[in-house]
């Protein structure tokens, strides 16, 4: 059986990741998380092949790769959030340009060459030109945010390290993902936890909303880790991904569908502590070089997934039942 380690387990991603390595590509699945945090997503399935890990100590990702020896690799590590690294510029880059060049660095080293996916973000396009929609791989990047430079950094780096030491890396840019058990901090989980607080009564019948005109390509996190895992298989080395639905929302359309989906009668305003200081209109991806390369589409409607997002929160949500 291959082993596949996944490090950075331990946020929104991982847990599904480690389900699907696991159930659909048959993998002994090893994932690495920051010690004296909880996992977001339960990972008890795996246990005891979880390790406590921070990427910003490189000698501790090498002892860790020489005692488990993985077939693959996948570097979820980062500090994902685009408000977070506005607020914290410096932690952002430490995490995920140094952690990265770390991650990439260690594997270097082995004596052997696992086939390693990293994920970088459909942010890294930024300011995109209308005529460059839906977006391809080789377009310009033009980084809108402290969080997008990042990850245009790592998959840069990420490049080289591949070229000049003949490594198996291939990189993601993964546009936005949405499933249950996100945190509140990113769009649709945050429409969802609101419209299930509004239901129980515990919140008033008002949605406080960011920039609704953005336009936003949502894929379910199970299609998503499913990508990763194909190409784990069959991506070819230094190669960059984009991994969408191929179809751009506008967030308006989306908080339009959760409100849809409610019977209770929701008045919708703007907070300005939600609009952020740069933001870029359109995000729509490419995904045809994946499809043809691996075979990989998405298969989850959005609507689907928005229920479940939406369930998700009814169910964790306390309080007087008004629905
Ligand atoms: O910050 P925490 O406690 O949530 O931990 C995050 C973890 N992480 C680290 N792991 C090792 N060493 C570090 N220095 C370090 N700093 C943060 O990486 C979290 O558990 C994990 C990333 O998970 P999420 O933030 O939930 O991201 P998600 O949605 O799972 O996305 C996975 C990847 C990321 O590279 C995103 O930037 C990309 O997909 O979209």
């Amino acid at each position: 059986m291959k082993k596949a380690l996944i490090i950075g387990a331990g946020g929104f991603v991982g847990g599904y990741l480690a389900q699907c390595l696991q159930d659909e590509f048959n993998m002994e699945v090893y994932a690495t998380k920051l010690a004296n945090t909880q996992t977001q997503e339960d990972l008890s399935f795996i246990e005891p092949r979880i390790y406590d890990l921070d990427i910003l100590n490189r000698n501790d990702i090498v002892e860790l790769l020489y005692a488990i020896r993985p077939d693959y690799i996948f570097h979820l590590a980062a500090q994902s959030s685009v408000s977070e690294a506005w607020k914290n510029p410096a932690l952002t880059i430490d995490v995920n340009i140094k952690g990265s060049v770390n991650v990439m660095d260690a594997v270097r080293e082995l004596y052997y060459k696992p086939r390693m996916v990293i994920i970088g973000s459909g942010e890294e396009y930024g300011h995109i030109k209308e005529d460059e929609t839906p977006i391809h791989e080789d377009t310009k990047l033009r980084p809108g945010n402290i969080y997008a430079a990042t990850k245009a950094c790592q998959n840069m780096i990420g490049s080289i390290y591949s070229k000049a030491y003949d490594m198996e890396l291939m990189l993601v840019r993964a546009f936005n993902h949405v499933g249950p058990g996100q945190s509140p901090i990113f769009v649709v989980s945050d429409f969802c936890k609101q419209v299930a607080e509004i239901e129980k009564g515990i919140r008033e019948p008002v949605m406080y909303v960011g920039n609704l005109a953005a336009r936003r390509d949502f894929t379910d996190v199970r299609d998503v880790v499913r990508a990763y895992g194909l190409l784990a298989l069959k991506g070819r080395a230094g190669e960059t991904y984009n991994v969408g639905s191929g179809n751009a929302m506008e967030i308006r359309a989306v908080l339009d569908m959760i409100i849809s989906m409610s019977s209770s009668k929701i008045e919708v305003r703007v907070d300005p502590n939600k609009i952020r200081p740069v933001d870029v209109p359109i995000i729509e991806a490419d995904i045809s070089k994946i499809h043809e390369e691996t075979g990989w589409e998405p298969k989850i409607p959005f609507a689907q997934t928005v229920r479940e997002i939406l369930d998700y929160w009814r169910s964790r949500t306390g309080g007087t039942d008004n629905e």
